[in-house]
């Protein structure tokens, strides 16, 4: 449970503590880091992430939050606390009806008034929030309904969506779809997140490799071909949508990300199919060769079974020259000494010290946009960027949930300087909980993101310049993690080592590393000698690199 106090909802605390086992509880600085790590949690572990917030301005802190949530389908619940009913109307401290706020970035959004009900509505709320597509689940319970007593009947916990309920594709859309696909000299397969909510990434490898598909991977499906293999051509992505005669796109929406679903030369347009988790999320703003919606590893075996490859003998070999041909261009920038540092330097360097298993998140702009480039996940679902709301805030939350989640892979936030102003604070958090992630602040002085557009569009810019040199290092130090301050080049590499960002945990003794994982597991790390097991908190380095567009 992440959350951030609030008279309103001490019950629920009070539930979570002496449950047996207790429920675990990561109390943070601002609700929205509280629901990002609950967002975090979902599309991290595929179980659904739980946050609670106070009522009125709990609520409205979170929405940003929820908001993103909703744009990444990921299976959250938030639980509010209300002003009580035998009140209301007469305004009561926080006295706000937070529904048709939230209803409109939820799957449902609603007030459980009946103490007896609150059992029953908490686990339709899971159960709403893990239904395909998934998706954001909010319910506030007014005062007296949780601070009073009630007998409920607890439901049956069946989970929803398990793998005997998958709902099948409509075989005969398959079908058409494998008809395509035979058909087709220059196809190309988009993965997306919902493959790896959905379970699906196995089977979504298994299809590639059987039809030899060329296989752009987008958000958390990013690694279900892992880096380096030979038909991930994510870098060739011009040539790969620019000429493609059919794209299936399986798992994301055809939004900003994927040209809104149009591919293909101009004068040729490529047929384009949308495979999706539900038929509610299936496009309908172009148009479609074919489309199918039910569970996607189904949808991929039965497209395995029916579709032949059929595909020119050159395509294939031309994408992986592009790629080649984008991988050996970066080489330069990824070994570049200039001064100010560059950015894709930093991936340079940290490329060298990533483990396969290793969580990376990105919140920020153009440093950012940079590591999306150059940091090619080995394994799915260890890529989290915010995804097409494109929210700026989601560090420090989705670092908490990362280290909670994966407790002994190694976890790296990158973060813009502009981004750490919103949600840095939770450095704190990271300290108080026992944390330890290795954050790389992105220093240009900047909103580098908006600033350069600006510029192109007026000439000049505004409102786009941070303090230069501001010490964000120092804020982590003050907050009680570690910090230290990169400036050139050089440094970077020995910084990463001693920020070691392999979590301390493996190279302990055995038994040691079985108390560790056993204490973070049960939030009682502080008790242990935190010196001796190396914990190194919310360590960051601070590489500067110049505005006005000169690092790029
Ligand atoms: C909450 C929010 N506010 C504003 C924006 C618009 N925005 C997108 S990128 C960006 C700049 C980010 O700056 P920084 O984190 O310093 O990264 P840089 O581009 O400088 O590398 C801004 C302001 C946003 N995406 N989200
Ligand atoms: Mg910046």
């Amino acid at each position: 449970m992440f959350t951030l106090s609030g008279g309103h909802v001490f019950p629920l605390y009070d539930g979570a503590v002496k449950a047996d086992p207790p429920l675990r509880l990561v109390d943070v600085r601002h609700e929205q880091t509280a629901v990002f790590a609950a967002e975090a949690t979902a599309r991290l572990t595929r179980a659904p992430g739980l946050a609670v917030v106070t009522a009125g301005p709990g609520v409205t802190n979170s929405v940003s939050a929820v908001t993103s949530a909703w744009f990444n389908g990921a299976p959250v619940v938030v639980l509010g606390g209300r002003a009580p009913d035998y009140l209301w109307g007469q305004g009561a401290l926080q006295e706000m009806d937070h529904v048709p706020l939230l209803a409109a970035v939820t799957k449902r959004a609603w007030t459980e008034h009946d103490k007896s009900r609150v059992a029953a509505s908490v686990d339709e709320a899971f159960r709403i929030a893990l239904t395909p597509h998934r998706g954001p689940v909010f319910c506030d319970f007014p005062l007296e309904a949780i601070y009073d007593q009630a007998e409920a009947e607890l439901p049956a916990g069946e989970p929803p969506a398990t793998a005997s309920q998958a709902r099948s594709a409509d075989p005969g859309e398959i079908a058409g779809i494998a008809k395509l696909l035979t058909a087709a000299r220059r196809p190309v397969l988009v993965l997306g997140s919902d493959v790896w909510l959905g379970r699906a990434e196995v089977a979504a490898r298994r299809a590639a490799e059987a039809l030899r598909l060329p296989v752009i991977a987008n958000g958390q499906a990013r690694g279900v071909l892992p880096h380096g293999h030979e038909l991930l051509v994510t870098r060739a992505r011009s040539l790969a949508f620019g000429e493609a005669d059919l794209v299936i796109v399986a798992g994301a929406p055809l939004d900003f990300r994927l040209r809104y679903g149009s591919f293909g030369p101009k004068d040729q347009p490529a047929k384009v199919v949308h495979v999706a988790d539900s038929p509610d999320v299936l496009a309908g703003h172009c148009p479609l060769a074919g489309s199918a919606a039910g569970d996607l590893g189904l949808f991929f075996a039965a497209l395995v079974a029916q579709a032949r490859q059929g595909a020119d003998p050159d395509w294939l070999p031309r994408l992986q020259s592009a790629v080649q041909a984008a991988l050996a261009a970066d080489a330069p920038l990824l070994a570049s000494d200039a001064e100010p540092v560059h950015p894709v330097r930093v991936y340079g360097e940290l490329l060298k010290a990533l483990d396969d298993d290793a969580v990376v998140i990105g919140d920020g702009g153009d440093f950012v946009s940079f590591a999306g480039r150059h940091v090619e996940p080995s394994k799915p679902g260890r890529w989290l960027d915010p995804g097409p709301f494109g929210c700026l805030g989601t560090g420090l939350g989705y670092a908490a949930a990362a280290r909670l989640a994966h407790s002994s892979a190694q976890v790296v936030l990158l973060l813009g300087d502009g981004a750490a102003g919103l949600s840095l604070m939770d450095a704190d958090t990271l300290v108080r909980h026992n944390l330890p992630v290795a954050i790389i602040c992105g220093n240009n002085g900047a909103w580098g993101l908006e600033k350069q557009p600006m510029r192109a569009v007026y000439g000049y810019d505004v409102a786009a310049d941070l303090r230069p040199g501001t010490r964000y290092d120092e804020v982590v130090r003050a907050l009680g993690g570690a910090g230290e301050l990169v400036t050139a080049p050089a440094q970077i590499g020995p910084a990463l080592r001693r920020v070691r960002l392999r979590c301390p945990v493996p190279g302990q003794r055995h038994h040691r590393r079985r108390r560790y994982l056993s204490a973070l597991h049960h939030g009682r790390l502080a008790s242990l000698p935190a010196g001796r097991l190396g914990v190194y908190l919310g360590a960051i380095c601070a590489p500067m690199y110049a505005p006005n567009g000169a690092s790029r």
